[in-house]
């Protein structure tokens, strides 16, 4: 088992409203084949996918202000997954968390379906599975270390319906936009 993340159930109490809000009101982008992405805040620029400086929405800067008040940063980005179908994924990868502020992790809020996030020792040739269900309301915190020796993924799971992933950052600074498919040296998938 992966250590170096951390689960709460129930970290906000109205999920269902805001994936509507989300769904309805955040400007989805297309930049990568498996899923749509959005990005608040100064930009993090990743996984071959660019985003501009954008305004926080008030529904998720509340989240933001929840991040901050149990793990004691102020998030000044939320890179944004949204998953319409069981079909749609994100690939083995692992962030970049040389921009990430000192002593500071990356902070996933899931939004409907529950979709399952797995953890692979990267160097473990015999692949240390871990499996953590995310349910609709839950966060998950993963530590910058737990980056340097694990990968993590989404696969398709047929038949699920839309789920949103919140990914919360305090980035010291936006990094330039990227001009070339940056992923294809952090992992085997077209992650981010
Ligand atoms: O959707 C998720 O829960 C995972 C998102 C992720 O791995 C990422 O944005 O790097």
């Amino acid at each position: 088992m992966a250590t170096g993340w951390t689960y709460i159930p129930d970290f906000i109490s109205d999920p269902a409203e805001l994936l509507r809000t989300a769904i309805n009101e955040v400007a989805w982008t297309q930049q990568m084949r498996s899923r749509q992405t959005a990005s608040l805040g100064i930009p993090y620029n990743y996984a071959g996918a660019s985003y501009p400086e954008a305004p926080w929405l008030p529904a998720i800067w509340d989240v933001a202000l929840a991040v901050e008040a149990r793990f004691g940063f102020t998030p000044t980005n939320c890179l944004m997954n949204y998953y319409p179908t069981g079909e749609h994924s994100i690939g083995w990868h692992t962030d970049d968390v040389t921009i990430l502020a000192p002593d500071t992790g990356i902070a996933i809020v899931s939004l409907g379906e529950t979709r399952t996030l797995r953890l692979r020792a990267g160097v473990d040739p015999n692949f240390e599975y871990t499996h953590l269900p995310l349910a609709a309301g839950s966060l998950l915190y993963m530590t910058a270390d737990l980056q340097h020796t694990h990968k993590h993924c989404i696969k398709p799971e047929p038949g699920a319906g839309p789920r949103i992933s919140l990914t919360f950052r305090h980035l010291t600074h936006a990094p330039p936009p990227v001009t070339t498919a940056r992923w294809s040296r952090q992992g085997d998938g077209q992650g981010g």
